[in-house]
């Protein structure tokens, strides 16, 4: 139905209703040539008064006695040549025909079927690095994506990764299909990463674990289950949040809105504020929530404040629903970092968690995440999970192989695990290192009397400055220091040596620009 409305608007009221005689799909083939005379020519016919230059090679091409010239201008014209049976000439094969002939006159009117398209602005996070790129200062500095860099300010990639990777390589492991589920034994290793192996929720199987295009890839399948099985229901995200989680529920028609999270009077966490918005929401909303080193703020909330959050949600029957992109490097400990998660499972409610191995893995590119829904009993998550298979396999199919195999190496071998964590522990304790070094050359520099101390008690790899949109684009004008406009810098993106002239861009862009 929508198929064909599409298909009469593209080609607009003056469509004649020219049925295309069935005897066609009886033909032999070389009548296909018969048949692609047809449509070209009723598409001449349709635009002729703008196709005037494209009428003669279109009406010498039909006028060919032998089908190879025909085969050849249509295959350089992106046509598919298939069997000549009714489904293919009438369904996507004759549309292909039809985009062909408007592909020869836009050419030659010069009209754009895209015209009409507007620029998208660039990425408020991604688009930041592309900026960083193009500019030629010695001193620049980019502090906007959330992406590990050693002393040096060099991309890191772990070497456990590395042994990982080799493992691999020996094994010569092969390259065929993932099932929609994705590698059974990364699923298997991410759910335990999360819970611990111990767990109730996986002892009893009452976990559906999907592989997901990493955090992102993992949301978004999540949101389109929620948009399939709760219409109507609204998520509710954190005041400020992740760029990027506006985005992925507003493409998946989800409807969404902000509790309080941030106090800029406090630089800490509107707990009151918080509770009373989750209270407030109608009953059964969902609650995206960070499950660690939350961002942008890199304020999180106590164990205790934790046990408060998870009672009213109870309370109003919501569904907690965690993003987890940062598990062991808020604290350096993946157990730690999975607490507030645990805490929620271990009440036995139902839950949906998102997992990336992006940056404590370093596993950017790779595209490795998970989605785990936690369910009452496992035929009901063996259920959920049939159904996340069937939202997953239109949008791609089944997920990539490579990163999948890494996780379940490291994960799953001890040695390689134990390794894991100290280069983590490494990592974490780089990004607390500068953010010291920060706050010592803040406090050093800066005699005003600003208390810098926020910077200290914020964790994970970012830091809330409190910079406006006009300071921080001063940061990046002036200092060629490249931000988020939202006053969020990446200290993993930081190096030691950079703090003292970080300092001078943050004192100088805090009290000279309003
Ligand atoms: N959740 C959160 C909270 C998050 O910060 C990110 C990435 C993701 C999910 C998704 O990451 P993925 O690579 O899809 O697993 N954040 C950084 C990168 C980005 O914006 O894509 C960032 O904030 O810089």
């Amino acid at each position: 139905m929508r198929k064909k409305k599409r298909r009469q608007s593209a080609i607009g009221n003056r469509q004649s209703a020219i049925p295309i005689p069935s005897v066609l799909s009886l033909l032999p083939l070389p009548s296909s040539a018969v048949f692609f005379f047809f449509v070209l020519a009723r598409a001449t016919q349709l635009h002729s008064s703008q196709m005037a230059s494209a009428i003669p090679s279109l009406s010498s091409a039909t006028a060919f006695t032998s089908r190879r010239p025909l085969l050849d201008n249509l295959k350089q014209a992106n046509v598919k040549l298939g069997t000549p049976n009714q489904s293919t000439l009438l369904g996507k094969d004759h549309i292909r025909a039809k985009s062909f002939t408007r592909k020869s006159m836009t050419s030659a009117v010069e009209v754009s079927r895209f015209g009409d398209i507007t620029m998208a602005p660039p990425d408020p996070i991604l688009g930041v690095s592309e900026a960083f790129r193009a500019d030629t200062h010695e001193m620049k500095l980019n502090l906007g994506v959330g992406a590990y860099r050693t002393e040096d300010l060099h991309p890191y990639v772990l070497n456990v990764v590395k042994k990982a990777e080799n493992l691999m390589l020996e094994r010569g492991e092969n390259k065929e299909y993932l099932p929609i589920e994705g590698l059974a034994a990364f699923n298997k290793v991410t759910a335990e990463l999360l819970l611990g192996a111990q767990n109730d929720v996986i002892q009893q199987q009452k976990i559906a674990t999907v592989q997901g295009l990493s955090g992102t890839g993992s949301l978004r399948l999540a949101a389109a289950l929620i948009e399939r099985y709760f219409p109507g229901s609204k998520v509710l995200i954190s005041s400020p949040t992740w760029g990027n989680h506006k985005n992925i529920f507003n493409d998946a028609r989800v409807p969404w809105s902000e509790y309080r999270y941030y106090d800029p009077r406090t630089v800490g966490l509107d707990f009151h504020g918080m509770i009373s918005d989750i209270k407030a929401a109608p009953e059964g909303s969902f609650v995206l929530l960070h499950g660690c080193a939350h961002n942008p703020t890199g304020i999180d909330p106590t164990p205790e404040q934790w046990e408060s959050i998870a009672d009213v949600i109870q309370e109003k029957n919501h569904i907690p629903f965690f993003d987890v992109a940062y598990q062991g490097f808020a604290s350096g400990s993946l157990d730690t970092d999975a607490s507030s998660v645990r805490l929620f499972a271990a009440r036995g409610m139902e839950l949906l968690v998102a997992q990336s191995y992006s940056k404590n893995l370093g596993l950017y590119a790779e595209r490795i995440g998970a989605i785990n829904v936690v369910c009452s009993s496992s035929d009901i998550a063996q259920r959920v999970k049939s159904q996340l298979k069937r939202l997953a396999r239109p949008m791609y199919s089944n997920p990539p192989i490579h990163g999948a195999r890494i996780v379940a190496n490291v994960v799953g071998n001890s040695d390689l695990f134990n390794e894991w964590k100290e280069e983590m522990e490494l990592m974490a304790g780089r990004i607390k290192s500068v953010r010291k070094k920060l706050y010592d050359s803040l406090s050093a520099k800066d005699n005003s009397g600003k208390d810098w101390s926020f910077v200290l008690k914020q964790i994970g790899m970012f830091s809330f400055t409190g910079l406006n949109n006009a300071q921080s684009e001063n940061m990046t004008n002036k200092w060629h220091v490249y931000m988020t406009k939202d006053g969020r810098i990446s200290l993993a993106g930081l190096s030691s040596a950079k703090c003292e002239y970080l300092a001078d861009a943050i004192i100088d862009s805090y009290h000279n620009v309003s």
